[in-house]
């Protein structure tokens, strides 16, 4: 099996923890990427695969799939076990529900405050988007205050959060730290071995430019 990621691709990093999660032998390879002219030139395979053109890319034998989510979805029909999406049908629908939002809902405003975007935003814009922000973290703060993981059970939902409001914290857009439930969910997370394998290596890529991050 063959990753197509990028060093500091939050998307990619999730499918790579997902298959670590999973005991699941997957090659990663780093398409062409630097912080100045980000993706490019595009690998050939991403080119040819993903008509988005983004990473991550998965190649297993004869299947070729794109987009971590429907990635999330390949592997957990490839190795069910350990399930990374609760098992009952509320848990579950919850653990989808919150996935997407951290994908297409919060990060969208996470990556507004990407050096070289916010300039284009307005201070209403800009305002919004941190209420925004602020609001997400405040909701999720709640929904973990009864639990350890955000459907009950390790999920999916918390791969992406993680990887997204770990985007979120080096960018400077991340949580206040007056919110102890999310705070505690984070080092749940920040100790598991495919979290700090991924996003160490990011960490690191990142720290070679002089750019902190931390898991
Ligand atoms: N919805 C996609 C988003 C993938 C995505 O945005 N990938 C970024 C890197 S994190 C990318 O490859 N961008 C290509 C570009 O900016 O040219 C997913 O979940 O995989």
């Amino acid at each position: 099996m063959r990753l197509y990621s990028g060093p500091v691709s939050m998307f990619s990093a999730k499918a790579e923890i997902a298959a670590i999660e999973k005991n699941i032998d997957v090659a990663v390879e780093f398409v062409p990427f630097n912080l100045a002219t980000l993706y490019a030139p595009k690998h050939p395979d991403v080119e040819r695969i993903n008509p988005k053109q983004e990473v991550p890319v998965l190649i297993d034998g004869a299947v070729e799939i794109y987009d971590s989510t429907q990635i999330f979805e390949y592997l957990e029909d490839l190795a069910p076990q350990p399930a990374l999406w609760p098992e009952t049908l509320e848990a579950r629908a919850l653990a989808r529900r919150l996935e997407m939002e951290s994908d297409e809902f919060f990060f969208p405003d996470v990556i507004r405050f990407m050096p070289g975007r916010g300039s284009k935003l307005n201070n209403n814009e800009i305002e919004d988007a941190k209420a925004r922000l602020r609001a997400y973290y405040a909701a999720t703060n709640n929904i973990l205050s009864d639990r350890h993981y955000l459907a009950g059970s390790f999920s999916y939902a918390d791969i992406a959060f993680y990887a997204a409001e770990f985007f979120a914290r080096f960018i400077g857009v991340g949580p206040k730290n007056d919110l102890p439930h999310l705070q505690s969910w984070r080092t749940r997370m920040s100790q598991r071995a495919s979290v700090k394998l991924v996003m160490g290596k990011m960490t690191d890529y990142l720290g070679s430019f002089g750019i902190k991050a931390e898991l």
